[in-house]
C-alpha cells in the first residue's frame, strides 16, 4: 500500500476493529488518567470476534445443558471433536519415519502438498495443471490463503476492488481490507425466499467496474447454506468472463456440502475449464478435520506457464516477510493421505460419513420443529447445504435462546449443524419453539 488515502483507510479500519473510534475522525483516544504508567494505557478493550467469541462465552457458562452451535467445528454424535482415523494413521506413519527432519520448508511450502492440493480442487486430469498454468503455495489454512491472495492482488493487480456476497463469512471484509483491497458487496441472499437472489447477483456483478475481483464460495456458502445451481453457476461464469471480472474462490468446505469431493469442486472446475484466470483459497480445516494444524493452499490459475512462474516468484515476496515459510506437520499429513490410494479412499468414506451426519441432523431438527408445530416454514433447514443453517431467527431470539436455554450461536441466527447430535436436537427445537412463540 503506498497511497496515503489507502493507508488512512487501513488505519481507520484497524482502529475501528479495535473499537477505538467512538466518533468518526476522532482517531486515537487519549485518556491520560487511565494510562497509568504503561505506554499502552490508552489501549481500548476490543470486542470479541463475532464467531470465535461465541466459544469464549460458551466456555464461561457452567450450565450442564449448554450447547455450542457457533463456530463451524464438527462434533460426533457424542458431542466430541473428531480426529479422523485416516489422520491418525498418517501421523503414525510420519512419526515412525526416522528419515523425517524438521528443517524449514521452502517459502512456498511442501511441493507434494501443493501439487496434490491443486489436483484435489481442479481434478487429476486438469489441462490447466498439465499446462503448468497453476501456481500453488501452501498457506496457513483458508484464512492465510485468502490473505496472501489479497496482498498479492493489492500489489500486482490493476483493480483493487473486491465484491463479496451479502452476507458472507464475517472475516472476509477484514481479511481483504487489511490485505489492501477495497471491499464492496453484491446481492446474494433473499431473506423472503430464503434462497439465492440470482437476479440481484447478476445485476450487481454486471455493474461492477471491469476487472473487479469477485469472491465466490465454491460450495456450502457460509452463513446461508444457499448455493447457486449448476445452471446458475453457468450464468455467473458467463457474466464474470464477459465483464473481465476476476473470480476468487474460497473453498473451505470441499466434500462437506454433498459428501463428494468432485461434486463440490464443480463450480471451480467450470471456471477453470474455460481457460480463464482465477484464484482459489483451499482449507483442510473442515474436510480433514485439521482445524488447528492450519493447513491450506492458494492456487492461482494463469493464462500460461510463464505468467504462472512469475506470479509464484512474487508470491514468495509476499510470504517471506509475513511468516517466512509455512509449518510442516499438517501439510505432511495431507500429502501422506492424498498420495496413497488406500488412505485417500478411507478419507473419502470418513468425509462422507461427516457430511451424512450433518444431513441427518437437518432432518431431525426439521422433524422436531414440525412435531412441535413451531410457527413458520422451516423447509430451508433441509434445503440448505453444508455445515450451517441460516435459521432466520433474529438477534433478540438468539439472545433469548442463549439466556434461557444456554444455546450459543452467532447473532445472525446461524447455527452449526455439525455441533448438533440426536441427543441435543430436542433441546434446540424446544429453544427455537420458545423463541419464535415468545420473542418477536
Ligand atoms: N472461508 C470460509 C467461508 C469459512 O467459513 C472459514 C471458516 C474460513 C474461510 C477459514 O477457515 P480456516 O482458516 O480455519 O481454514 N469459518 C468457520 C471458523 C468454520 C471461523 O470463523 O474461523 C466459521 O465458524 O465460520
Amino acid at each position: 500500500m503506498n497511497s496515503s488515502s489507502a493507508d488512512r483507510r487501513l488505519y481507520m479500519l484497524s482502529r475501528h476493529l479495535a473499537g477505538t473510534i467512538s466518533n468518526e475522525g476522532s482517531g486515537i483516544s487519549s485518556s491520560p488518567t487511565s494510562a497509568g504508567n504503561s505506554v499502552f494505557g490508552n489501549v481500548v478493550r476490543a470486542p470479541e470476534d463475532p464467531i470465535l467469541g461465541v466459544t469464549v462465552a460458551y466456555n464461561k457458562d457452567p450450565s450442564p445443558v449448554k450447547l455450542n452451535l457457533g463456530v463451524g467445528a464438527y462434533r460426533t454424535e457424542e458431542g466430541k471433536p473428531l480426529v479422523l482415523n485416516v489422520v491418525r494413521k498418517a501421523e503414525h506413519l510420519l512419526v515412525n519415519d526416522r528419515s523425517r527432519i524438521k528443517e524449514y520448508l521452502p517459502i512456498v511450502g511442501l511441493a507434494d502438498f501443493n501439487k496434490l492440493s491443486a489436483k484435489l480442487i481442479l481434478g487429476s486430469d486438469s489441462p490447466a495443471i498439465q499446462g503448468n498454468r497453476v501456481t500453488t503455495v501452501q498457506c496457513l489454512s483458508g484464512t492465510g490463503s485468502l490473505r496472501v491472495g489479497a496482498e498479492f492482488l493489492a500489489k500486482h493487480y490493476y483493480q483493487r476492488t473486491i465484491y463479496i456476497p451479502n452476507p458472507t463469512w464475517g472475516n472476509h471484509t477484514k481479511i481483504f481490507t487489511l490485505g489492501g483491497l477495497t471491499v464492496k458487496t453484491y446481492r446474494y441472499y433473499d431473506p423472503v425466499t430464503r434462497g439465492l437472489n440470482i437476479q440481484g447477483l447478476l445485476e450487481d456483478l454486471n455493474s461492477a467496474p471491469s476487472g473487479s475481483i469477485v469472491l465466490l464460495h465454491a460450495c456450502a456458502h457460509n452463513p446461508t447454506g444457499v448455493d447457486p445451481t449448476f445452471d446458475q453457476w453457468g450464468q455467473i461464469r458467463q457474466l464474470i468472463r464477459s465483464k473481465n471480472l476476476l473470480p476468487f474462490f474460497d473453498s473451505a468446505y470441499q466434500g462437506f456440502a454433498s459428501g463428494n469431493l468432485d461434486k463440490d469442486a464443480e463450480s471451480v472446475r467450470m471456471f477453470v475449464s474455460d481457460g480463464g484466470e482465477c484464484f482459489i483459497a483451499q482449507s483442510y480445516a473442515k474436510n480433514m478435520g485439521l482445524y488447528g494444524e492450519r493447513v491450506g493452499a492458494l492456487s492461482i490459475v494463469c493464462r500460461n506457464a510463464d505468467v504462472a512462474s512469475r506470479v509464484e516468484s512474487q508470491l514468495k515476496l509476499v510470504i517471506r516477510p509475513m511468516y517466512s515459510s509455512p509449518p510442516i506437520h499438517g501439510a505432511s499429513i495431507v500429502a501422506t493421505i492424498l498420495k496413497d490410494r488406500n488412505l485417500y479412499n478411507e478419507w473419502t468414506l470418513e468425509l462422507k460419513a461427516m457430511a451424512d451426519r450433518i444431513i441427518t441432523m437437518r432432518k431431525q431438527l426439521f422433524d422436531a420443529l414440525s412435531a412441535r408445530g413451531t410457527p413458520g416454514n422451516w423447509t430451508h433447514i433441509i434445503k440448505q447445504i453444508g455445515m450451517f443453517t441460516f435459521t432466520g431467527l433474529n438477534t433478540k431470539q438468539v439472545a433469548f435462546m442463549t439466556k434461557e436455554f444456554h444455546i450459543y450461536m452467532t447473532s445472525d441466527g446461524r447455527i452449526s449443524m455439525a455441533g448438533l447430535s440426536s441427543r441435543t436436537v430436542p433441546h434446540l427445537a424446544d429453544a427455537i419453539h420458545a423463541a419464535v412463540t415468545t420473542v418477536g
